[in-house]
C-alpha cells in the first residue's frame, strides 16, 4: 500500500490544478519519507463550501497538519486555519502576474490569533513545508523521524561529497 493510500496524516490541498506544478514537490518529499497523506484542490473562492467542509472534518480524520499551498490572492491557507485548530503550513505559488511576491504576502500577514506558518515562495517552500510536517509527526511517528533524519545524513554527504562545483 502506497502512502497516499494509507489513512492520511498530512493533507495536500491547493485552490488550483495549476498549483500542482508547485505542490508535487511537497508530495515527492512525503512520499519519500513515508508519509500517509492525501492531494486535493481545495479553491478558497471556486469552492468556498468545499473548504469550510475539507477544515471541519481535517481533525476528526486524523490529519496532524495540512500544507496549502496558493497563487495571487491566496487565502486558502489562511480561510483553511480560520476554521482548523489542524496546523497549516502555507506555501506561496509563485504568480505569473507578481511572481508570487502576492501569494506570500497574502498568506504571511495573518492577523494576531490565526497563525499560518509560511514557507518560501515556489518548490523550495513546498518542500520545506513537507519536510516541516514531517518534522512535526517525527515525535509520535519513529519511522518518519528515522527517515528524516536519513534524508538529513544523506543531504549533507552529498555536499561533502562534491566539494568542487566544477565537477
Ligand atoms: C489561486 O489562483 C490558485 O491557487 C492559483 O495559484 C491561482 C490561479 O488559478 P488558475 O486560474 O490557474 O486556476 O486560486
Amino acid at each position: 500500500m502506497s502512502n497516499s493510500e494509507r489513512a492520511p496524516l498530512v493533507g495536500i490541498v491547493m485552490g488550483s490544478r495549476s498549483d500542482w506544478e508547485t505542490m508535487q514537490h511537497a508530495a515527492a518529499r512525503l512520499e519519500a519519507l513515508g508519509v500517509p497523506h492525501e492531494v486535493r484542490v481545495v479553491s478558497a473562492h471556486r469552492t468556498p463550501d468545499l473548504l469550510y467542509r475539507y477544515a471541519e472534518e481535517a481533525a476528526p480524520r486524523g490529519l496532524r497538519a495540512i500544507v496549502a499551498g496558493a497563487g495571487g490572492a491566496a487565502h486558502l491557507p489562511g480561510m483553511l486555519a480560520a476554521k482548523t485548530a489542524v496546523p497549516v503550513l502555507g506555501v506561496p505559488v509563485q504568480s505569473k502576474a507578481l511572481n508570487g511576491l502576492d501569494s506570500l504576502l497574502s498568506i504571511v500577514q495573518m492577523p494576531a490569533g490565526v497563525p499560518v506558518a509560511t514557507f518560501a515562495i515556489g518548490q523550495a517552500g513546498a518542500a520545506n513545508a513537507a519536510l516541516f510536517a514531517a518534522a512535526m509527526l517525527a515525535s509520535g511517528y519513529p519511522e518518519i523521524g528515522a527517515a528524516l533524519d536519513a534524508f538529513r545524513a544523506r543531504q549533507t554527504e552529498d555536499v561533502l561529497g562534491h566539494p568542487d562545483p566544477r565537477a
